[in-house]
């Protein structure tokens, strides 16, 4: 019995350490900010969070959801973080932002949309998620189309992107940290994210998210549950 228990408990911080988030910063940090996303080459499976952290300083930064053929604008009904800014000095504690995959079938592509002082996009804020390591939409490729780009769209897009999915937008907004271009809650419109560059409309809870994250925590549960029968399977035979 102590074996059965002491066996369980091993397994399930095993699905649980699954569920811990990457980590990617935002801009360097506040020692020496700089116009990229670290680390930028990313890989996922199904329900992986991302955890941007907004921690360049002064930084004013976006997490914007692109095509691989157009690396500097916005997707249509892709995600969006919004502009993040951050003081000179930084916060304590920088907003995070955290991106649930939802979809692995694809490479997911992102940039900074922020155009101040000079494009980020074509100096290198961009990044991808799966991106395959051979044929022609590889990582480097798209580095390289983004470079050519001598400008970046704006366009405000939302929470749920394709393939990748926010329940919440950037926080805390604290201590000098300022939201931006508030991305839309739910789905954008396939026209949403690609025009415009006014403020974008206050959230709301996004039945779209809640249900993906709810799917999520069903499938570990269920996963957990599986490893327990089959662990008591295994140990009374
Ligand atoms: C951040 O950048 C956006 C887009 O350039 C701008 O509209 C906004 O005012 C900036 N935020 C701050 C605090 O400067
Ligand atoms: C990342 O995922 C892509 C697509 O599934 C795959 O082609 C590539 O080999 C993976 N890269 C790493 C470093 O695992
Ligand atoms: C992102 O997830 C972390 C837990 O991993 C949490 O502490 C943080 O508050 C989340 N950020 C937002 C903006 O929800
Ligand atoms: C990936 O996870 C999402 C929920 O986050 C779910 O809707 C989807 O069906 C999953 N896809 C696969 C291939 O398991
Ligand atoms: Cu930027």
């Amino acid at each position: 019995m102590l074996f059965l228990t002491l066996a369980s408990l091993g397994l399930a911080a095993l699905v649980r350490a699954q569920d811990q988030p990457v980590q990617v910063q935002v801009g360097g940090t506040a020692s020496s900010p700089a116009f990229l996303f670290s680390p930028n080459n990313l890989n996922a499976t199904n329900g992986t969070v991302f955890t941007f952290t907004f921690t360049g300083a002064p930084g004013n930064h976006s997490v914007t959801q692109s095509s691989f053929a157009s690396p500097c604008e916005p997707l249509a009904g892709g995600f969006d973080s919004g502009w993040v800014s951050i003081p000179a000095g930084g916060v304590t504690p920088p907003p995070t932002w955290n991106l649930t995959v939802t979809d692995t079938s694809k490479p997911i592509w992102f940039y900074c949309k922020q155009l101040l002082p000079s494009a980020h996009c074509a100096v290198g804020m961009i990044g991808a998620i799966n991106a395959p390591t051979s044929g022609s939409n590889t990582f480097d490729n798209y580095a390289n189309n983004a470079k050519q780009s001598s400008n970046s769209g704006q366009g405000i897009g939302a929470l749920v992107g394709q393939g990748a999915s926010a329940s919440a937008i950037p926080g805390p907004l604290a201590n000098g940290a300022t939201l931006f271009g508030t991305p839309a809650s739910g789905s954008a419109t396939a026209t949403g994210a690609s025009s415009g560059s006014g403020s974008g409309s206050s959230s709301s809870s996004s039945s779209t998210s809640t249900t993906s994250s709810s799917a999520a925590n069903m499938i570990h549960a269920n996963s957990l549950v599986a490893l327990f029968a089959a662990l008591m399977g295994i140990t009374l035979a």
